[in-house]
C-alpha cells in the first residue's frame, strides 16, 4: 500500500515543537481567541462556564495537533493494533487530567489567574462524561489512559449515548432519576466525523444464491438501515506526545431515503420514522449486573460492533491486499459479553461480503478476538432469546447456528463428549421459555483467551461457571488483576499527597512506575514523615469536608474516622451490614453514660451509590440508610460522635474528592462475590485503610500491604458454598439480631417498608451471609476503634497502604495484556534531538 513519503519522523514531530505554544501569553491569546470566535463572546466579558469552554477549545487544539501526528505515526508504521471494544467509558471529566497529561498545568493556571479567573471554579464547569455504570466502565477508561501513556497503538469503541448514567437524586431518603443530558452546552473535547460513517442494518431476511464456482452465497436483505457516525475523543498520554483515539458511534437516520414512501404524500410521517434512528444510541442501559433482555439494547450491542469491525476493517484493507495479515495487525478485546456480536459480524463479513470461506473465516476470527469475564453472579450472564436474535439478525443467528453446531461435533470427536454434559456445554441452551443464546460461551468458543480480572476471580470461573470449558482448554485461561490509572488517582485528584510523595522519593517518577511507591515504606516509622502524611490526609479531609458542609449544612467533627463505602448499591455488596453496625453503634452510645462516652471513637459515615431503577432492595437499602442518618445525625445524645451521611449522585467527580479525604474504606462483599472491585485500589493508594473480606482484589491486596495493615475479616470464598447451604441452622449471633430488631421495631421509622430487607437476610435467604459475617465484622470494626487510639500506628499503616499500592497501576495490568494476550508493543514517537 503507498505510504506518503514526507511521514518521516523528524516533520512529524518537529510540528510539535513549533506550532502551539504553551506560554502563558501565547495560551492567554488562544483563550481570549476561543471566546470570541469559537463562543462568540465579548473577549471582555465571559463568565466562568465559558472561561472553562474557552480554555477547553484551546486545549482541544494541542490535543488535535498532537492526535493528528500520533495516528498519521502509527498509520505510517503499520503495527498491530488492538482496540478495546466496550458498550461503557465512564470517562468524568476532561480538563484537568489533560491539562496535566500534556503538562501543560501551570501556564494554563498563571494564563487563567491572568485574566482573572480561578483554575478550581472553571475546571469545576466541566460536566462529567458518565457513558458507564460503575466499575466496568471506569476500569475501560483506566486502560485507556495507560494505554496512550505506554505508547500503545490502542483504539477504544464504544457509543455516545445522548443519556448517560441518570443523575441521582434522593428525595425524603428515596431515589429518584433524573435524566443526564450531558450535550446540552456542547461538549468540546469531541470532534464529529461527518465522513466516518457506516450502515448498520437489522430485522429483514437471509437469501442464499449460488455463485458461479458453485458456492453458496448468502445475501442479507435488511429491514431496517441506519447510519452509525463517529465522534473522536482523544486520548493523551502522560509524558508522551503519543495521543490515541476513542472512537463513539452515534446512530443517525441513513441518507438513503425510502422513496416510496416520500412519494406517497405522507412526508412528515415519513421523517419522523426515520428520526427513529437516533434512539439507538441515545440512552445507558442503567443496570449494572441484572440482564434484562430487551430487544433495543440488542440493538445498540449490534450497532456498536457493526460499526466497529467495518471501520477496523476498511483501516486494514487501505493498507493489505488481501486478509493474510489480518491476525498479526489486529487484536480486539471484548470488555464483557456486551460485544460478543463482533464474533458472528466478523465472520459475516469475511465470508458474506469477503467471499473467504467457513474454515479461513473461522481461522482469522479466532485468532484477533479475546474476552474478560467480570463476574460470576449468574442473574448477570448474557443470554438473548434466539427469537429475537434471529428476528432483528437473522445471518447472525444462522452463523451462530453453525459455530454452535461445528463446536458441538468437537466436542463429541475431540474430546469425548456426549449426552447431557453436550446440552450443558452448547452455546444454545433449552429453556421452558424457548432457546436462548449463551453469550459468555459464544465468545469462549470464538477467543483465544478468557481472563478474570482478579486471582481469585480467575480461579473461580475455571472452577465454576466456565469448568467444562477449562477442562477442555484449560490454555485458554489467564488472569489480569485490574489495575486504576495513578495520574487520575493519585497524582491528580489528590495534588498535597502527590506534592509529599514526590518530595520523599525524590522523583515523580512513580508517576509512570507505580511500583516506586514502595520507596515510602522506609519512612512508614519516621515521625516527622508521618507527622507530614498525617497534615496532608487532614487537608484532603477538609475538601471532604467541605463538598459535606455544601450538601448538609453541617460541620464534621475533624478527629472523626471518615469512614467510607462508595460503590453501585447491590446486595452482594452488604451496604445492609454497614448500616446495621451504624444502628448499633448507635444504640450503643445512646444507653451510654457521659463518662462513657468519652471513650467513643468518633466516626463520620459516608455511604454513596445509585441503584439500578427496577432493583426494588437497592432502592430500599439507600432508604434504610437515610432513615438511620435522619435519626442519628438529629439525636443530640450522640452529638459528632456519629454522622451518618448518604451522598446523593455518587460519580467519578464526587469520587475524586471522596477518596483522598477518607481515613477507612469498606470493601465487605460476600467472599466470592466481587469479581476485583477497583475503589479498593484507589482507596490504598491514597492511604486510606481497608475494612474487607478476602474477596476480589482485596486478596492481593493484603498480599502486598500486608493484612496487619488492613481489616480483614469474614469467611473465606471456599467456606461460602457449605455455609449456604446450613443457612436455616446457623445460630445467629444476638448483636446481630439485635440490629435487626432495632429496624423491625420502627427504630428509624418505616418499619413496614423494610420488612422485605429484614426478610432478604433472615434464615435461609440470607444468600449473601450477613448473618455468618456479623460478628467478625463487629470484630473488625472494634479493632478500627482501637487502631484510631494510636495515631501514629494508623498513620504507619496508612503510608504503608500506599507504599503497597504499586501493583495496581492499570499501566501494569496493560502491560501484562499487552504481552500475554494481544501481542502488540509499544510504538513510542521519537522526537527528534
Ligand atoms: F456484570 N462489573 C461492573 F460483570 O461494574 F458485567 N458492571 C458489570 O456489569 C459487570 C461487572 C458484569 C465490575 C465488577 O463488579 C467489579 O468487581 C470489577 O472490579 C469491575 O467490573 C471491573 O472489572
Amino acid at each position: 500500500a503507498p505510504q506518503p513519503d514526507h511521514l518521516n519522523r523528524e516533520l512529524l514531530y518537529g510540528l510539535l515543537d513549533s506550532y502551539l505554544k504553551n506560554d502563558v501569553v501565547s495560551i492567554q491569546e488562544s483563550i481570549v481567541h476561543h471566546v470570541e470566535f469559537t463562543l462568540a463572546r465579548s473577549r471582555y466579558k465571559f463568565d466562568t462556564r465559558e472561561a472553562y469552554f474557552a480554555a477547553a477549545h484551546s486545549l482541544r487544539d494541542r490535543l488535535i495537533e498532537r492526535w493528528n501526528d500520533t495516528q498519521a505515526w502509527i498509520k505510517h508504521k503499520d503495527p498491530k493494533r488492538v482496540y478495546y471494544l466496550s458498550m461503557e467509558f465512564l470517562m468524568g471529566r476532561t480538563f484537568l487530567n489533560a491539562l496535566h497529561n500534556l503538562g501543560v498545568m501551570q501556564p494554563y493556571q498563571h494564563a487563567l489567574s491572568g485574566l482573572g479567573y480561578d483554575m478550581e471554579k472553571v475546571q469545576q464547569a466541566e460536566r462529567d462524561a458518565a457513558l458507564g455504570n460503575g466499575g466496568l466502565g471506569r476500569l475501560a477508561s483506566c486502560f485507556l489512559d495507560s494505554m496512550a501513556t505506554l505508547n500503545l497503538p490502542a483504539w477504544g469503541y464504544g457509543i455516545r449515548y445522548e443519556y448517560g448514567m441518570f443523575r441521582q437524586v434522593v428525595s425524603e431518603g428515596f431515589q429518584k432519576e433524573q435524566p443526564d443530558y450531558w450535550l446540552t452546552f456542547g461538549y468540546p473535547w469531541e470532534i464529529q466525523r461527518p465522513h466516518v460513517a457506516y450502515p448498520v442494518k437489522f430485522y429483514g431476511h437471509v437469501s442464499v444464491h449460488e455463485s458461479q464456482d458453485g458456492r453458496q452465497n448468502f445475501v442479507w436483505n435488511a429491514g431496517e438501515e441506519v447510519t452509525a457516525v463517529a465522534y473522536d475523543n482523544p486520548i493523551p498520554g502522560f509524558k508522551t506526545p503519543s495521543t490515541i483515539n476513542l472512537r463513539l458511534w452515534a446512530a443517525k437516520p441513513c441518507q438513503e431515503f425510502d422513496l416510496e414512501a416520500f412519494n406517497t404524500g405522507d412526508y412528515v410521517s415519513s421523517i419522523i420514522d426515520k428520526q427513529k434512528a437516533e434512539t439507538i444510541t441515545s440512552v445507558l442501559y442503567p443496570d449494572d449486573k441484572t440482564f434484562e433482555g430487551k430487544e433495543l439494547r440488542l440493538k445498540q450491542q449490534h450497532f456498536m460492533v457493526s460499526a466497529t469491525l467495518q471501520d477496523i476493517v476498511r483501516r486494514y484493507k487501505e493498507q493489505h491486499e488481501t486478509f493474510d495479515a489480518f491476525p498479526e495487525k489486529v487484536a480486539m478485546q471484548l470488555n464483557d459479553t456486551h460485544p460478543t456480536l463482533g464474533i458472528p459480524e466478523l465472520m459475516r463479513i469475511l465470508m458474506d461480503e469477503n467471499h473467504l470461506g467457513w474454515t479461513r473465516s473461522w481461522e482469522i476470527t479466532t485468532k484477533v478476538f479475546s474476552f474478560t469475564n467480570h463476574t460470576v453472579l449468574p442473574e448477570a450472564l448474557e443470554q438473548w432469546p434466539v427469537s429475537l436474535v434471529e428476528k432483528l439478525l437473522p445471518r447472525h443467528m444462522q452463523i451462530i447456528y453453525d459455530i454452535n453446531w461445528r463446536f458441538v461435533q468437537e466436542l463429541e470427536q475431540n474430546h469425548g463428549i456426549s449426552g447431557d454434559k453436550l446440552g450443558s456445554m452448547s452455546i444454545i441452551l433449552d429453556t421452558e421459555y424457548g432457546k436462548m443464546v449463551r453469550m459468555a460461551y459464544l465468545a469462549l468458543v470464538a477467543s483465544h483467551t478468557v481472563n478474570g480480572v482478579a486471582a481469585i476471580h480467575s480461579k473461580l470461573i475455571k472452577e465454576t461457571i466456565f469448568k467444562e470449558f477449562h477442562d477442555i482448554w484449560p490454555e485458554k485461561f489467564q488472569n489480569k488483576t485490574n489495575g486504576v490509572t495513578q495520574r487520575r488517582w493519585l497524582a491528580q485528584c489528590n495534588p498535597p499527597l502527590n506534592r509529599l510523595i514526590t518530595e520523599t522519593l525524590g522523583t515523580e517518577a512513580w508517576i509512570t512506575h507505580l511500583d516506586l511507591l514502595k520507596g515510602l515504606a522506609a519512612h512508614a516509622e519516621d515521625e516527622t514523615f508521618q507527622q507530614k502524611w498525617a497534615e496532608v490526609k487532614v487537608e484532603a479531609k477538609a475538601k471532604l469536608a467541605s463538598l459535606l458542609k455544601d450538601l448538609t449544612g453541617d460541620d464534621l467533627n475533624m478527629d472523626a474516622i471518615f469512614d467510607v463505602q462508595v460503590k453501585r448499591i447491590h446486595e452482594y455488596k452488604r451496604q445492609f451490614m454497614n448500616i446495621l453496625s451504624v444502628a448499633l453503634r448507635y444504640d450503643r452510645i445512646k444507653s451510654m453514660t457521659e463518662k462513657e462516652k468519652e471513650e467513643v471513637v468518633p466516626r463520620v459515615v459516608i455511604i454513596g451509590g445509585k441503584a439500578a431503577p427496577g432493583y426494588d432492595m437497592a432502592k430500599r437499602i439507600i432508604k434504610l440508610i437515610s432513615a438511620v442518618s435522619e435519626t442519628v445525625n438529629n439525636d443530640p445524645d450522640v452529638g459528632d460522635l456519629l454522622k451518618v451521611y448518604f451522598v446523593p449522585d455518587y460519580n467519578v467527580s464526587l469520587a475524586e474528592v471522596i477518596v483522598p479525604g477518607s481515613d477507612l474504606n469498606q470493601q465487605i462483599s460476600t467472599a466470592g462475590t466481587e469479581a476485583s472491585g477497583t475503589s479498593n485500589m484507589k482507596f490504598a493508594m491514597n492511604g486510606s485503610l481497608i475494612i474487607g473480606t478476602m474477596d476480589g482484589a482485596n486478596v492481593e491486596i493484603a498480599e502486598e500491604i500486608g493484612e496487619e495493615n488492613m481489616f480483614i475479616f469474614g469467611v473465606g470464598a471456599q467456606e461460602v458454598p457449605a455455609l449456604r447451604s446450613q443457612r436455616e441452622y446457623l445460630q445467629v449471633d444476638p448483636q446481630f439480631q439485635h440490629a435487626v430488631n432495632l429496624i423491625q421495631n420502627g427504630h428509624f421509622g418505616w418499619a413496614d417498608y423494610f420488612s422485605p430487607l429484614i426478610e432478604s437476610i433472615t434464615g435461609s435467604r440470607d444468600w449473601y451471609l450477613l448473618a455468618n459475617d456479623f460478628e467478625s465484622y463487629l470484630d473488625a470494626q472494634e479493632r478500627v476503634d482501637q487502631e484510631w487510639r494510636d495515631k501514629a500506628s494508623w498513620t504507619r499503616k496508612s503510608i504503608l497502604s500506599t507504599a503497597g499500592s504499586g501493583k495496581f497501576s492499570s499501566d501494569r495490568t496493560i502491560h501484562e495484556y499487552a504481552e500475554d494476550i494481544w501481542g502488540v508493543e509499544p510504538l513510542p514517537p521519537t522526537i527528534p534531538e
